[in-house]
């Protein structure tokens, strides 16, 4: 096999201890759909911080749990506040997904019973964060780019060390666990990309163990 074509990434590749990238583990093309019927079920709806602020960000969830914020703070429903429903259930290619990729990370028997669908536009941008309204910290996070790149950031054991800059290509899956399960991360600004002009957002799917 000739070496021309292929990208010059690693199928698994540990960029931070604990914090595997899978590049191009995952086809937009088959899972962009699936994310158009989960929001028709679960609609797209602004994220709104504990400071009563919006961001630009829209999220959705389907699973069991489903993550939202308002004033009164973070916390996984089981049902959507939008429409009083269940959430979707978490579509098989999704679990297959999520599963596969924490198995190749060395998490095996991952079940994810929440999934959060953030979806960026171009100027959009994440702040750093932690993530710790699930139950168990032990498993994993597996997260899935699609669309427009993505410059993430690792800042680390706390929100001003900054540490890694690294870049999502769609496709690109990542794996969190162990002691990064809980480390400050973020998102800088989406840009658009002259390449592909007709790329408007970024997707990123979550899939955790919540409860
Ligand atoms: C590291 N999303 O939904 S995905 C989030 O691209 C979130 O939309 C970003 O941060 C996004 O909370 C980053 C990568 C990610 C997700 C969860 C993590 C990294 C993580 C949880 C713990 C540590
Ligand atoms: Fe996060």
């Amino acid at each position: 096999m000739t070496d021309l074509f292929s990208q010059h990434r690693p199928p698994v590749e540990e960029i931070y201890p604990q914090v595997f990238v899978l590049a191009n583990f995952a086809s937009s093309t088959a899972l962009l759909p699936v994310v158009d019927q989960i929001a028709r079920q679960a609609p797209f709806r602004y994220m709104m911080t504990p400071m009563g602020h919006y961001t630009g960000i829209e999220l959705t969830n389907c699973g069991d749990l489903g993550w939202h914020s308002d004033k009164q703070g973070y916390r996984y429903l089981s049902q959507d506040p939008a429409t009083g429903l269940a959430w979707p259930k978490i579509p098989e290619a999704f679990f297959e997904l999520g599963q596969s990729a924490a198995s190749e990370a060395g998490y095996h028997n991952f079940e994810p019973d929440a999934c959060l669908i953030n979806r960026y536009k171009i100027g959009d941008k994440l702040g750093a964060h932690q993530d710790k309204n699930e139950k168990d910290f032990n498993w994993p996070i597996v997260s899935v780019s699609l669309g427009l790149t993505a410059e993430f950031q690792i800042f680390g054991n706390s929100r001003s060390g900054k540490l890694l800059d690294y870049q999502l290509f769609d496709g690109d899956v990542m794996v969190w666990g162990g002691n990064s399960r809980l480390i400050y991360h973020g998102v800088k600004t989406v840009k658009a990309d002259r390449q592909n002009p007709q790329l408007n957002f970024r997707i990123n799917i979550t899939l955790r163990k919540a409860g």
